[in-house]
């Protein structure tokens, strides 16, 4: 390669200049031997321009441990080899030889040698606002019932469709960051809608005008992230660094980074952030220090109120009056209810199998109000009563489950097998009678997860987890198959009506 075929590179549209940069980082590198295995070389010279030099990610995704955990290695050596379709990363086989490509996996899986750096200067300079709040037309630019939406998440290739909920069909198509993560959060109204992704990235998108309208990066290694009741903020909690970081949900403008740690000066990662709307506040867990948080904003300035948890909490779950917290203790055997007005533990639940709490989901059931829960490492879904905080029944499943779903208008739960052998079944609980009544396997060897309703709870929408995969359209009340809708691994759903009227059946 010469400088002229880099001008000439130059020259063509953005999809090339990610080859364009290749070219040039490595004329800048200069000549190396062609078989060296000395990974710093090979990265610099045919990664860093995509990935960055630190590895924190750009064009690409970042190439760190962490944010690499949900994709085995043998898989990252085949993108390396053959490249990601649709994507910019190009397919090296050509290039590199099997044992510089191995060496390079082994690279991105090891932690970086130096501390890496997420504070507000990166934050900031990391921020486009594309559209800013108000310059956009506020009438939708499609006809549909816009409370009936759908966001349907594609894992496999990065991709987010809309889809209107009451013909079932896609209307628009969008790529997304790279590995979105975690439940897209609405503003009040159900115009916009934040996604957030594992390497930190925040997208607000326009669902009227089917735009991506601001993004900034929170963080590098992100768990999720949450939109006050009010509309007004989004907050992000962090593996990595241990922070927090407060929004202007306009324009995504940082408000605040707030340190996770303690008096004594130990940090955190966060489990997980999410909107309480009766309090006004946000609510978080710490996932290394025994506390939970509860954050008010004030004069757009973020006050943390600090409560001392008796156990590390992982995931977590609200009753329906946002006065107690459901957590899944960290050591995976038990849960446990802190009273949010106190700060104290009000019960212990004897919950063995890493209860999934976040995807809980609560029903009144003979009077009272019960919510139920999968677990993880268990085939069992436990139902316990919000009133005594005992557990009255666990359901044995045929396997460990990850979601569960239902609608305040359907007598049925959904309940998934997402691991092990039956991880293509999922069971339908009758709410009343506390039973499976049904086992579906609707494609037989393949993942069938996630599960969310329509705003009227009249119909459902099913996952087929795949990369040749689809959603599958139910009739919520007669059980039946309508259609299917391929889809490259459609991972969440989640409608518009639900989430901003933070449906019983659903997630928040
Ligand atoms: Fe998730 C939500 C944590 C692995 C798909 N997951 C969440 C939330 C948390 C969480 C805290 C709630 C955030 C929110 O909605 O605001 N997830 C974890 C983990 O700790 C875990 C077990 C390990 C990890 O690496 O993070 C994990 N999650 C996965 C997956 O492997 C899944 C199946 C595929 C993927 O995308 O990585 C996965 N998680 C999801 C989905 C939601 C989610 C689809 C949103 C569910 C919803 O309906 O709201």
């Amino acid at each position: 390669l010469n400088r002229e075929q880099l001008l000439v590179n130059l020259n063509k549209p953005r999809i090339q200049l990610t080859k364009a940069l290749v070219i040039a980082t490595a004329l800048i590198a200069g000549p190396v031997a062609s078989d060296t295995v000395d990974t710093d070389t090979l990265y610099l010279r045919h990664c860093a321009a995509c990935h960055g030099t630190d590895r924190l990610g750009g064009m690409g995704p970042a190439l760190l441990p962490d944010n690499l955990s949900r994709l085995r290695k043998t898989d990252a050596e085949k993108v390396i080899r053959k490249g990601r379709p649709a994507t910019q990363m190009m397919g090296y086989e050509a290039v590199l030889n099997d044992q510089q490509i191995t060496a390079l996996t082994e690279f991105m899986y090891q932690a970086p040698t130096h501390p890496l750096k997420w504070g507000e200067t990166e934050i900031r300079a990391s921020q486009e606002v594309v559209h800013p709040e108000g310059t956009l037309p506020d009438a939708p630019v499609f006809e549909a019932d816009m409370m009936n939406l759908f966001l349907v998440v594609e894992i496999g290739d990065h991709h987010v469709t809309l889809l209107d909920g009451d013909k079932m069909e896609p209307i628009h198509r969008f790529p997304s960051r790279f590995a979105l993560h975690g439940g897209p959060k609405y503003s009040p109204d159900g115009r916009y809608v934040y996604f957030g992704s594992r390497d930190g990235w925040i997208t607000k998108y326009d669902i009227y005008n089917l735009k991506v309208v601001a993004e900034v990066r929170a963080g590098i290694n992100m768990r999720n992230i949450a939109v006050s009741a009010d509309g007004h903020y989004v907050m992000a909690a962090n593996y990595l660094p241990h922070t927090l970081v407060l929004f202007d949900a306009a324009n995504l403008d940082m408000l605040g980074l707030i340190p996770v740690d303690n008096d004594a000066g130990e940090t955190s990662r966060v489990s997980a952030v999410y909107t309480a709307p009766p309090r006004g506040s946000f609510i978080a867990a710490l996932k290394d220090i025994p506390e939970a948080w509860e954050i008010t904003v004030e004069n757009r300035k973020a006050k943390v109120r600090r409560m001392t948890t008796d156990t590390l909490l992982d995931d977590f779950f609200f009753d329906p009056g946002y006065q107690h917290l459901i957590g899944a203790a960290r050591d995976g055997k038990h849960g446990v209810v802190i009273d949010l007005d106190t700060g104290n533990t009000a019960a212990e639940l004897p919950l063995p199998g890493m209860p999934h709490l976040g995807s809980g989901i609560t029903w009144e059931h003979e009077g009272r109000r019960v919510m139920a829960t999968p677990h993880f490492r268990a085939g069992a879904i436990s139902i316990i009563d919000m009133d005594t905080w005992q557990v009255i029944k666990t359901l044995d499943t045929e396997g460990p489950g990850f979601f569960m779903r239902s609608h305040e208008n359907s007598r049925y739960a959904w309940a998934d097998v997402f691991f092990g052998p039956n991880a293509d079944k999922v069971h339908i609980i009758d709410k009343q009678t506390l039973e499976i009544v049904k086992t579906l396997q609707p494609e037989p060897g393949k993942v069938a997860a996630h599960v969310e309703f329509d705003r009227h709870g009249e119909k459902l929408l099913l996952s087929i987890w795949d990369d040749d995969g689809a959603i599958i359209v139910y009739d919520a009340e007669t059980l039946e198959e309508e259609k299917r809708i391929p889809m490259k691994k459609p991972s969440g759903k989640y409608n518009v009506w639900n989430k901003i009227n933070y449906e019983e059946g659903t997630s928040h």
